[in-house]
């Protein structure tokens, strides 16, 4: 399998975080250079049609895009350790939460960072209000986060899910190019210093 990534990009940084922790280490790595446009290149849409990465291509060609979905194909191929849930009340509170963190916090912030950063300008038909809109929002959401972390250690229940690398890869990478201090979400704060404990984190 080869897994079109960037090191410096956050989304491909969710699946190279779960394949630590799954300890998977047979997925060639292509790197795809975002700010030369690889991605834009008729070569790579042929891949990958979204003209996003990550996508994981199969050796039989067939490609996975979204990371999520790339995730969870690896959880069936990799079960251990598990971390998308085991029973189904688990695996519906892992699917929400990991959904409401990237609907309600990551995209916001996403959209902030690129209505708003000057390094976005190239990639971004920028609008100004629009981002400022989200941003907002997504303040709203930090606040909620917040709280929903003082009831448990981990973002789906008491244990170590992709829930997790959901949060972490959207606090770790959008707090800081919108502006916003981490420091103010003390909740946010102490689940981020959890997540730098393990050793995916740098991955
Ligand atoms: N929902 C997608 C998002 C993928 C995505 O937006 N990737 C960014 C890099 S983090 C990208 O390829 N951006 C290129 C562009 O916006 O033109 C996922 O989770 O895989």
């Amino acid at each position: 399998m080869k897994l079109y990534d960037n090191p410096a990009a956050n989304s491909p940084r969710k699946v190279r975080i779960f394949l630590a922790e799954k300890n998977i280490t047979d997925i060639e790595i292509i790197k795809i250079d975002l700010m030369q446009g690889e991605h834009k290149t008729p070569e790579y849409k042929a891949i990958a049609p979204n003209s996003r990465i990550p996508a994981l291509q199969l050796d039989d060609g067939t490609v996975i895009m979204e990371s999520t979905a790339i995730c969870r194909y690896l959880e069936c191929l990799y079960p251990e350790p598990n971390l998308f849930g085991e029973s189904p009340m688990e695996i519906a509170s892992i699917e929400m939460w990991q959904c409401r963190v990237y609907n309600e916090l990551m995209l916001p912030l996403a959209m902030g960072f690129r209505h708003l950063h000057p390094a976005m300008a190239g990639m971004e038909n920028q609008n100004a209000e629009y981002g400022e809109s989200q941003k907002q929002i997504a303040i709203k959401s930090l606040k909620y986060f917040n709280g929903v972390l003082t009831e448990s250690q981990f973002v789906a229940g008491d244990r170590y899910t992709f829930a997790d690398i959901q949060m972490i890869t959207t606090t770790d990478f959008f707090l800081k190019l919108n502006r916003l201090e981490l420091s103010e979400y003390p909740e946010l704060q102490r689940h981020a210093e959890l997540m730098s404990t393990r050793e995916s984190f740098t991955a």
